[in-house]
């Protein structure tokens, strides 16, 4: 007998516009503000459930189609919602920037129908097992399996950065600039200072990489017991990749997509021995055969947002475990709803976990009360009923109203260093 309160009622998605710092990247600059897109789902029994996701207008739009189907579905029966994507976000019906098989402008793989689906599964999959802990009074961990970890590692994610925004002079943060090797280590002070993180990954691809080599040594000469990782989004040649891996080798703890496409990162392995992580050529579970097959990846960086949600999360930490790859958790610009959602998916997960990356100390808002704290570089895992997060409701509609106000609808890093030096042209791969 189907428990007719966990039946949806009403789904909201609310598009929001947060601030962002100057980060640094391949393709150019972050703008002042990055789009979100919060999810609630409302069931019979009164309980809402929440999720986040990404905010630009093209997905957006497919999560409406989505969404707009959901109601009288259970929030017990997530399995479902790859049944719906299948239905309803079919090519035509969506935009066609979401399947085109290029790389997407999060740096997370190439675009596809498979990952468009997957996308909007997870928000939705998120939302649903909040509402579901909330109304049996389970924690999501509980739901996923129980914790086998009370508290996640994430790492100091170090970005090169401007000081201000160039066009609108805003600072976000008063971090100040890091454009070369003493600022990014003061960076990385001040990060393990205020949360006591005890990894250290720095965003590379935006200076020659003997620029990057030098910080990354720096980094390892004032943290000397701390784990460091260096992250170019695939924008070296795999002949300058193995050349950095040869320097860097016994220094770093992995490099992340030092060159582009698994083929590559193969022939890096092959002529290095050094471990390689990726977001970007295995992002989706029918890549996985043939990296592990290649030898191209030890290390797969997993994000909830587009591999289909935190079930899904289990299961790859599963083939991980079985295929001897390590795991650990990527991330792209985004609030505490995404953060607890993650810290449940990890604390769940079998096998070793790295240290998991979050941009989330770059962006001083929230959308839910008791913003979710890095204590000794990790967060404590919840273990109140769903994600263990209450949404701040002035909070979001202050942030929607900035939506509103705005013509800001996707995010576009190349437009943004455009604005400040009109001559910047996105770099094409590889670049060095
Ligand atoms: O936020 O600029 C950024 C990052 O470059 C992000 O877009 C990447 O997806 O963090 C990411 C990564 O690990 O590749
Ligand atoms: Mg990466």
């Amino acid at each position: 007998m189907r428990d007719r309160s966990l039946l949806i009622t009403d789904v909201r998605i609310t598009p929001i516009l947060i601030e962002d710092a100057p980060l640094l990247n391949l393709q150019g600059v972050h703008q002042p503000w990055a789009t979100r897109a919060i999810i609630e789902v409302e069931t019979f029994g009164g309980t809402v459930g929440v999720g986040e996701t990404y905010g630009d207008t093209e997905h957006l739009e497919a999560l409406g189609l989505f969404g707009a189907e959901l109601v009288g579905m259970s929030v017990a029966s997530s399995n479902l919602l790859w049944k719906v994507a299948e239905r309803v976000l079919k090519p035509g019906a969506v935009a066609s920037s979401l399947t085109d098989g290029k790389p997407s402008s999060w740096v997370t793989g190439v675009a596809s129908l498979r990952k468009l689906h997957a996308i909007c599964v997870s928000a939705f999959e998120v939302a649903y097992l909040d509402a579901l802990g909330r109304s049996l009074g389970l924690p999501v961990h509980e739901l996923l399996g129980g914790k086998v970890r009370d508290r996640v590692d994430y790492a100091a994610y170090l970005f090169y950065k401007w000081e201000k925004h160039p066009v609108s002079g805003a600072t976000v943060d008063d971090w100040g600039a890091a454009l070369d090797p003493a600022g990014v280590v003061a960076q990385a002070r001040r990060f393990i200072d205020r949360y006591g993180f005890k990894s250290i990954k720095l965003k590379g691809g935006v200076f020659e990489p003997a620029q990057e080599i030098a910080a990354i040594r720096a980094l390892k000469e004032e943290f000397p017991e701390l784990p460091v990782r260096l992250d170019p989004n695939g924008i070296w040649s795999p002949e300058t990749a193995t050349a950095v891996a040869r320097e860097l080798s016994g220094v770093v703890e992995y490099l992340e997509d030092p060159t582009s496409g698994q083929e590559n990162m193969s022939v890096v392995r092959k002529a290095t021995g050094i471990d390689l992580a990726t977001n970007m050529c295995v992002t989706t579970t029918d890549e996985i055969r043939s990296a592990a097959e290649l030898d191209a990846v030890q290390v797969i960086l997993c994000d909830h947002h587009f591999w289909g949600g935190l079930r899904a999360t289990h299961q790859l930490a599963g083939i991980c475990e079985a295929l001897g790859l390590g795991l650990s958790m990527h991330s792209n610009t985004h609030l505490g709803i995404s953060l607890a959602a993650m810290t449940h998916a990890a604390a769940a997960a079998p096998g070793d976990l790295y240290a998991c990356d979050t941009h989330r100390p770059w962006q001083p808002e929230d959308v839910i009360e008791s913003p979710l704290e890095f204590v000794d570089g990790a967060v404590v895992v919840s273990d109140e009923p769903g994600l263990g997060v209450e949404l701040d409701h002035a909070a979001l509609a202050l942030l929607h109203k900035r939506w509103q106000n705005s013509d800001v609808r996707r995010r576009d890093d190349v437009a943004a260093m455009q604005a400040a030096d009109p001559s910047w042209v996105k770099p094409a791969f590889p670049r060095w």
